[in-house]
């Protein structure tokens, strides 16, 4: 009742806010085309929506499309394009020899100021070319992969409650998780890890990122050399890390075969101590009924060091999300402009970000908000529009704040988390070479042949077998791919540093 009353409130204000409007200029019309999501377009029944159309004179037309690169090439095709588009990570660059994208520097000189300060130099760069700024480039959050413990086991099992563990530290918890009984119903039937969270890569992000790196990832050592992870000692000792956790059971058997189905119904039955995952990862276990069939269970977001720990991190999410661009098909690129910098300044953010301050959602002490609206995110359209990395998230509803949610919010908010370690290959932002597309499945596909050798034991890891690995690697086209990048590298950079 109280939030029914708060939305007439919140209403009438709007309209009469509005009625003065009406007599001065008319709406300029503004279309916008973006993913669709789960929010639902409503300027009549949400006075967010309202304030900022309002605000901006504009009336908008909204085209929430289900698959955005295809919506963008047939608009292109047909020359009807929206004035503005949000196009998915750095495809606008594939776009600008259509002649549809307009570059953006004057316009972000005269009306842009809010979106040039929010949005760091270094994530501009991403979308100018020869001077020219196609597009406003949304800063990604780096670190998109938590990693998750079973907090109720590692207590039980006597070890210390902590946020950061070592490899060494970690390798006793996972191998007592699969051997003794931590679930305590008498029966073998527990492990430190299967595949959910993402295979062999993924679920040992962490795992790789405390042995220096990230499978697929390329770096420059410290005595100038490029190279890749899939061939350094360092991955080398990461699978030695794997192979012993393997042999102690602490890995589920079926860890290399099972579905993603079937390792996803595994940990949600409560049978699995750790994961790295996507940031939803302990929701998706809990919409799959974890929290409700496992009562006593736990999951705490933890960090993964070398044993000197000084080395960890994931794999770093990129940093651009999608780059919102003006049509050269728009006739009024000023109000585009003015109405895309308006969501970046506070007023906007908060209304297109939050919604409207007490019906939508409250400011906690600490400036941090709460969503006090039960339908969650219905009332957000307009995100995925701008978006800058420090920029805040909501916190879970207060009234539903049930164990699972309570579980889940930590994971949901690493990612708001500057700072956290990531790493990024030496390569991010550099287009696809040929060498690539000739060469990187069967290599791809060779080295997860030899990681489950590896891992499993069927091979073991010794200085001749690594070396076979690596002349392998390097004939199927490994070495050619590093170096069609490497070449790519070093006349951007205008360096020479060599492959290894
Ligand atoms: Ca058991």
């Amino acid at each position: 009742m109280k939030k029914v009353i708060a939305l007439i409130l919140a209403l009438a204000m709007v309209l009469s806010i509005s009625a003065v409007a009406l007599a001065d200029e008319k709406p300029v019309k503004l279309s916008i085309m973006k993913s669709a999501d789960d929010s639902v377009y409503d300027p009549v029944n949400n006075p967010a929506l309202a304030k900022i159309l309002e605000v901006n004179n504009i009336e908008l037309e909204l085209h929430m499309v289900d698959d955005i690169t295809q919506s963008v090439n047939l608009a292109m095709a047909s020359g009807e394009l929206c004035d503005i588009i949000a196009s998915p990570k750095l495809t606008v660059m594939e776009y600008m020899s259509s002649g549809y994208v307009l570059p953006l520097n004057d316009l972000l000189d005269q009306y842009g100021q809010d979106l040039k300060a929010r949005i760091p130099e270094a994530v501009w760069e991403f979308v100018t070319l020869g001077g020219d700024i196609y597009a406003i480039p949304q800063e990604n959050k780096n670190y998109k992969w938590p990693t998750a413990i079973r907090m109720d086991w590692v207590e039980k099992l006597g070890y210390e409650k902590k946020t950061e563990y070592t490899v060494s530290e970690l390798k006793q918890i996972l191998i007592d998780m699969a051997t003794k009984d931590p679930d305590g119903n008498g029966e073998n039937d527990t492990y430190g890890m299967n595949a959910y969270g993402g295979g062999w890569k993924n679920t040992n992000i962490a795992i790789y990122g405390a042995f220096n790196g990230i499978p697929d990832q390329n770096y420059l050592s410290e005595d100038g050399y490029i190279y890749s992870y899939n061939t350094s000692d360092d991955f080398r000792a990461a699978l030695t890390y794997l192979n012993e956790l393997w042999t102690a059971g602490a890995i589920d058997p079926e860890f290399f075969v099972a579905s993603e189905d079937q390792a996803t119904q595994k940990a949600a039955n409560g049978k699995i101590g750790y994961f790295t995952s996507w940031w939803n990862g302990v929701k998706v276990l809990c919409e799959n009924g974890f929290a409700d069939l496992n009562p006593d269970a736990w999951y705490d977001v933890i960090y993964v060091t070398s044993d000197d720990g000084k080395t960890q991190g994931v794999l770093d999410n990129g940093r651009v999300s999608n780059s919102t661009f003006i049509t050269t098909t728009c006739k009024n690129p000023e109000a585009a402009m003015k109405f895309l910098n308006y969501l970046a300044t506070d007023e906007g953010y908060e209304l297109f970000q939050y919604g409207w301050e007490g019906l939508h959602f409250e400011y906690n002490e600490d400036g941090t908000t709460t969503s006090i609206y039960q339908l969650n995110k219905d009332y957000l359209p307009l995100t995925g529009l701008v978006k800058w990395q420090s920029a805040g998230g909501l916190a879970p509803l207060k009234e539903d704040a049930s164990r699972a949610q309570q579980m889940i919010w930590p994971f949901e908010n690493t990612q708001h988390i500057l700072g956290l370690p990531v790493y990024q290959d030496l390569f991010y932002g550099l287009p696809t070479t040929q060498e690539a597309l000739e060469y990187a499945t069967e290599v791809s596909n060779y080295v997860t042949s030899k990681v489950v050798e590896f891992v499993t034991g069927a091979t073991p890891i010794n200085d001749e077998t690594w070396a076979a690995y690596k002349t392998d690697w390097a004939a199927k086209g490994g070495m050619k791919v590093l170096e069609s990048y490497a070449k790519q590298y070093n006349e951007l950079n205008k360096s020479e540093y060599p492959c290894k």
